[in-house]
């Protein structure tokens, strides 16, 4: 049975990764609320319920709380079991199911988001922003005055910066263009509908497509006609969708109280001592842990009291201003220290 609590998102619409979220949701008419966010910090409305983690997305259920998007998806998927309200997304076969993980692999571990950001054109307004290239130099754990500077590793001449990420993601659009929607299939499983797999290919893609700034010779419908078409296909089905029953927008204090007063979407876990970030640290439940990001976003250390932790996600109690959450995160690229 799914849960009956209340889903918050904290975004932002120019966020793929959390487009990703939201089209999933929307195929499997999962209700949320979202409360958006802005381009770059302070964020006070994610503050205030606690967490100190800057990614987007950051998904609530109730009181349990969810960063990283690949663990987002892992857990909705595991609350919100297939059923008629619930139409599920997910293949069913070992191949389908293996496509899906491979997908999520090339998009999200590959590199290719980056490669797509250096790739934003250089007179995208943000880019001359000095605030926003701060906050995202303190992103990439670069504060002046705070951090050593970073050292300038061996590399290419930066001119060269720009070819190099157009030949990653041409790259990783010719895998589709050329496999899996060769053969003039609708949708990369071959099935009739829109499925997982589809949402783990296209959000980067789409993004690209949609903020209309990006050099159409990186592209274009004479190179990759199929993604274009398929991306065209997907992003109205999902526009249709959305407006059966649109999400409702709220602002912090509302999400926030949405939030706390809320039970838990989840039974406490245990913390599994064979696990060696476990053993080599003698952690124990309740134990104080820093859980932070490996990649970027790194100084943003949430500080709460052990609850769980297995091969998949840590989970911690988080002391808020208005009461407790409990702040789950993957393994996978998150460090769990003993405070
Ligand atoms: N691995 C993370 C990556 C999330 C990510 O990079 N999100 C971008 C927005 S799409 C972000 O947070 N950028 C920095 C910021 O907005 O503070 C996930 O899958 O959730």
């Amino acid at each position: 049975m799914a849960p009956t609590l209340p889903i918050v998102i904290y975004h932002y619409v120019f966020s793929p990764v959390g487009k990703r979220i939201i089209w999933y949701m929307t195929l499997r008419n999962i209700p949320y609320t979202h409360c958006l966010q802005p381009l770059a910090l302070p964020r006070p409305d994610i503050a205030q319920i606690g967490v100190s983690y800057r990614r987007i997305p950051v998904l609530a259920i109730g009181r349990d709380v969810y960063l990283d998007s690949r663990l987002i998806m892992r857990k909705l998927e595991e609350l919100y079991p297939p059923s008629a309200a619930h139409p599920s997304l997910s293949g069913t076969t070992g191949d389908q199911k293996a496509i899906e993980r491979l997908l999520d692999v090339l998009m999200s571990d590959s590199g290719i988001f980056d490669k797509a950001i250096q790739l934003l054109p250089l007179d995208f307004p943000p880019l001359s922003d000095p605030e926003f290239l701060k906050d995202r130099a303190e992103l990439a754990g670069i504060v002046p005055g705070k951090t050593p500077p970073p050292q300038s590793a061996p590399g290419p001449d930066p001119k060269l910066r720009r070819p190099i990420a157009a030949a990653e993601l041409r790259d990783a659009m010719e895998i589709l263009e050329t496999t899996l929607l060769a053969d003039g299939r609708d949708w990369v499983l071959k099935t009739d509908r829109p499925m997982l797999a589809d949402i783990e290919a296209v959000w980067l893609f789409e993004w690209m497509v949609s903020m209309d700034c990006f050099s159409p010779e990186l592209i274009n419908s004479n190179q990759f006609p199929k993604i274009l078409a398929w991306i065209d296909r997907l992003s109205k089905l999902v526009a249709e969708k959305a407006k059966e029953s649109p999400a409702e927008e709220v602002n912090g204090d509302i999400a926030a109280a949405t939030i706390f007063n809320s039970g838990y979407a989840e039974e406490e876990g245990i913390v599994e001592e064979k696990e060696a970030v476990v053993a080599v640290q003698g952690l124990k439940k309740g134990d104080l842990v820093n859980v932070y990001p490996t990649d970027n976003g790194c100084l943003h250390k949430d500080t709460g009291a052990l609850v769980s932790l297995n091969s998949k996600e840590v989970v911690i109690n988080v002391e808020g201003k208005n009461g407790k959450i409990r702040v789950h995160a993957p393994r996978h690229k998150f460090a769990i220290e003993a405070v």
